[in-house]
């Protein structure tokens, strides 16, 4: 059985798109695969948590549009912080429509993702015009996508032959496309980044759906690269605390997996 490849060693590959390797540097250096869900309502008590976890996690993930006090200074003062503690943004927006509207979605309004967010997602059920019409954006900026593969919540419809078909278009696109949004690995290709949320030290959901997993299952079983944590960290009394202790929950499935 060949040597399974690190994230170090996946960030080398000729073929990993560039914004896929400096995240696989940067989690090998700081020793994580925590991506921070920050589902919070106002600006400042988001830009106190990004700082206090910042060493924790190798992406902050945001939904803008719940934000009460949205500011372009906001998105200033985050970029800041991910300078900081070296981290990536990834505003979780979920395009699905035409080229053409996802395009002015991604650059413009009041939001201005592709000026601040290092990674968007995308659902591939529009077709490959939605990737297009982000990459016209994106790519000179030097950003980069995550396709949504799999859902976390219980009846998602994007499974089976739908999320095949999502791999092969991430595959037709990799030159913006870097990765999938998925419960699991859903491609071989260890260019691809697989990042998965519904993540709690506990299984269970939340009453609305959400269908929680381990990291250990995750990241060891299911063979996925990052764990997307929101309330499990949030929702406790000590975050840094919880931040930690899921950094090293994750990171841990990690070597398993890597020694077995
Ligand atoms: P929590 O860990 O609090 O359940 O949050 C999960 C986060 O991941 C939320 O921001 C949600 O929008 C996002 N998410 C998800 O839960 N399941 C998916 O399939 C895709 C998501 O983006």
């Amino acid at each position: 059985k060949p040597a399974a490849l690190s994230y170090g060693d996946r960030a080398q590959l000729q073929n990993t798109h560039p914004l896929a390797a400096q995240l696989l540097r940067l989690m090998e250096e700081k020793k994580t695969n925590l991506c921070v869900s920050a589902d919070m309502t106002g600006c400042e008590e988001l830009l106190q948590l990004a700082d206090s976890l910042g060493p924790q996690m190798c992406v902050l993930k945001t939904h803008v549009d719940i934000l009460e006090d949205f500011s372009l200074a906001f998105t200033h003062s985050l970029r800041d912080l991910g300078l900081k503690h070296n981290f990536l943004i990834f505003e979780d927006r979920k395009f699905a429509d035409i080229g053409n509207t996802v395009k002015h979605q991604y650059e413009g309004g009041l939001y201005q993702i592709s000026s601040w967010s290092h990674i968007v997602n995308a659902h591939a059920v529009p077709g490959p015009g939605v990737v297009k019409g982000l990459s016209a954006v994106g790519r000179p900026l030097d950003r980069g996508c995550v396709l949504i593969g799999q859902m976390s919540s219980q009846g998602s419809l994007a499974t089976g032959d739908y999320t095949q078909a999502v791999v092969k278009m991430a595959e037709e696109h990799s030159e913006f496309v870097f990765g999938f949004i998925s419960g699991s690995k859903i491609s071989n290709k260890p260019e691809f980044v697989h990042m998965t949320p519904g993540v709690q030290m506990q299984s269970g959901g939340d009453g609305l759906g959400q269908q929680y997993s381990s990291p250990d299952d995750v990241i060891c079983k299911k063979g996925s690269d990052i764990i997307i944590v929101g309330r499990g960290i949030l929702g406790a009394s000590d975050r840094v605390k919880a931040a930690a202790e899921y950094r090293e929950a994750g990171w841990n499935a990690y070597t398993k997996r890597l020694n077995t």
